[in-house]
């Protein structure tokens, strides 16, 4: 199965929605492969978003997310980068639609909850990132086969 990196960034995390976030991964089906707090510092940042370092916002992003610690998660699925992608939203709050988080829980841009990998390869690349060997847990969940059918379970 397929894993993907969630970050609940400062706005998520200061505006008190890291259980509905998790709640709402966890009711879909997905697998919590991984989950811990972490402070982010300009390093990561700037590695984790290297393809905005030249953009005018760029500062602006810096220092929201570094404005409190973040939640990083690992997830687990069955096509769980597309799926998690879906259950964002697009970048912007304000045009994300309603049902996903950025759509319910964000009115911006840039303070839009969370992260959410756009790739199996950055997914990939991501959790390397933020995570340590040992930190990612390999269980099946007793419900497995009521999340899935068996064939799809061994995607
Ligand atoms: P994504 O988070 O939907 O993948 P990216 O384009 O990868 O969107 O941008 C990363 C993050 O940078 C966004 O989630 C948002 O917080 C911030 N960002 C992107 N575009 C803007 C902008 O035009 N103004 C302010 N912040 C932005
Ligand atoms: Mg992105």
């Amino acid at each position: 199965m397929e894993q993907t990196l969630v970050i609940i960034k400062p706005s998520g995390l200061e505006r008190a929605l890291t259980g509905q976030i998790i709640s709402r991964f966890q009711s879909k089906g997905l697998i919590i492969s991984g989950l811990k707090m972490m402070q982010l510092d300009e390093k990561i940042l700037r590695e984790h978003y290297a393809h905005l370092v030249d953009k005018p916002f760029f500062p602006s992003l810096l220092a929201s997310m570094m404005a409190s610690p973040v939640i990083v998660m690992a997830l687990k699925g069955v096509d769980a980068v597309a799926v998690v992608r879906a259950m964002t939203g697009a970048t912007n709050g304000r045009k994300a639609a309603p049902g996903t988080i950025r759509g319910d829980f964000s009115m911006s841009g840039q303070e839009n909850i969370i992260h959410a990998s756009d790739s199996p390869e950055n997914a990939q690349i991501e959790l390397n990132r933020f995570f340590r060997a040992g930190e990612i847990f390999d269980y099946k969940p007793a419900n497995i086969g009521f999340v899935y059918s068996p064939d799809e379970r061994n995607q």
